[in-house]
Formats: structure tokens, sequence, C-alpha cells
């Protein structure tokens, strides 16, 4: 993974023109919403954005051990704040999505949960939300100012077909490190079956750092700003161990 330090090189040249995340005009800019409220979850297709018809959103939920959520399940995990700015289908053929925070390019302006109504046409592509409250802890949102994150069950293999997002946001002002204390994914030459990926960033988004897979120990990391996304992927054969790193926030002792 030696194209990491001239991915990382090209990423701080880009990142000077980007503000860190903290107060802007008096807001605070670096909220990261919930994914996952109150056993509701969202899952697009793994060939991208709107890909599932009603169909095979329901072989999805199904596949994970869960069933597509009602809309009164939606409506109880937005309240907690579950905000998702895609368009899924829900129980009875109904699409939609919760919204916390109004926006002007998502909701419309409004807050709760966005209905499209009841399709007729259950072939249209949309993702899916689905509810499972049995599902098994992975990922997380983070504030901490440092924590230890394992793949789920490490040190025992990781299961097949799982994502984790793991976001941390720490003090505004603050960076983060990351280190890492043990690495075994499938290896592959591309990464293509199994990896863990490095933000720079609240999401999966904008920030993209570096891909990792096998057994080399990546080089230690550290943000430019004061929040990061970790993402962990695993296909459908062949697992390993997993891995363990430590995060820990610190102040920078020179800003320029
Ligand atoms: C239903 O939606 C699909 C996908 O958008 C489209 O290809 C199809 O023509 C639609 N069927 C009808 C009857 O509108
Ligand atoms: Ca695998």
């Amino acid at each position: 993974m030696r194209t990491l330090l001239v991915t990382c090189a090209l990423f701080l040249l880009l990142l000077e023109e980007i503000r860190p995340w903290g107060f802007k005009d008096g807001v605070l800019r670096n909220s990261i919403w919930l994914e996952q409220a109150a056993g509701v979850y969202h899952r697009e297709s793994r060939k991208g954005r709107y890909q599932l018809t009603f169909k095979d959103a329901k072989a999805v939920c199904k596949f994970e051990g869960g069933k597509l959520a009602t809309i009164a399940q939606l409506e109880a995990a937005q309240k907690i704040g579950l905000h998702v700015c895609s368009a899924g289908w829900f129980d009875k053929g109904r699409v939609g999505y919760p919204i916390v925070k109004p926006g002007p390019h998502c909701g419309y302006g409004k807050v709760g949960v966005i209905d499209y109504g009841f399709r007729l046409n259950k072939s249209e592509r949309w993702d899916t939300y689905c509810y499972n409250p049995a599902a098994k802890e992975c990922g997380g949102i983070f504030t901490d100012q440092g924590r230890v994150i394992r793949s789920p069950g490490f040190p025992e293999p990781y299961e097949h077909e799982q994502i984790c997002y793991w976001h941390i946001r720490v003090r505004y002002g603050q960076r983060i490190r990351l280190s890492f204390l043990s690495f075994d994914l499938e290896e592959d030459p591309g990464c293509l079956a199994d990896y863990l990926e490095i933000y720079d960033s609240y999401d999966d988004i904008g920030g993209f750092t570096g891909r990792f897979c096998g057994t080399e120990l990546p080089e230690d990391f550290t943000s430019t700003g004061n929040v990061m996304t970790l993402k962990f992927l695993s296909d459908s054969s062949v697992t390993a161990s997993g891995f363990r790193l430590q995060y820990t926030a610190f102040y920078p002792l020179d800003y320029s």
C-alpha cells in the first residue's frame, strides 16, 4: 500500500482549500447523524445507490436477519436521530427517508419521514430501510478522546457480508491519530474482497485516504481535521481475524 503516501500528499494539497469542521457562522457544522437507530438502518445495493426493486429490498433485509421497516419503526428511529438522505423501500411498498436536520438538498427543507407513498410500480429502484433489533453491533459514532476499535468479533474471524462504519468526531481544533495494532484481512491485489478504508472526513464520500487488506500493518495516519470515518466491508467468502486499531485525539502544536 505504498500508493497511500502519494494519495495522502495529493489529498493534503486539496484539503488546504477546505475548512476543518467546526463552528462556521455560529453554526456547529460537524454533526454526525445516526445511520442506525432503534433497530432501523439503511442499505443500498452493492451495485450502488438506487438499484433495489421492492423484491430485492425485501431480500436484502431478510438476508441480514430482519425485514423491511414499518413507517412507525422509521418514525421512531427518526425521532432519536436517524438521518439518511436517500430514499428507500419500507414495509408494504412505501418509499421514503428520515430527515432530522432540514436542508435544501435533502427533504425539501422538511423534518420527519419524507414519504413518497405506496409505489404502484414495484420495479422502481430505490435503497431500502430494514428493521432488525437483533442486528450485530458493528461500527458506531465515537466522540471520546481515544479508543480501541476492533473488527466485529475480533480476534475471532469476522463474518461475511458485513459493512461497518465508524465515525470519529473529537473536539474542534483537535486531530485524530490512528495506530494499527493488529491487521489481518483476506488478501487480494486490489483489496476488492474485504477491506478497511480510511476517510479524512465525516463520511465516506469525501476525503478518501486509503484502502487496506492482507496482513501488512498499515502505517499510522493523522487526520487533518477533527473527524474521521473508517469503513469495513467483507464479501461472501474467506474471512480472517480482522483488525484492532487505536485512535487518539490531540491538539496540534502548530496550526499553520
Ligand atoms: C416501472 O419502473 C421501471 C423502473 O423504473 C420501469 O423500467 C418500468 O417501465 C416501469 N413500469 C411501468 C408500468 O411504468
Ligand atoms: Ca472475504
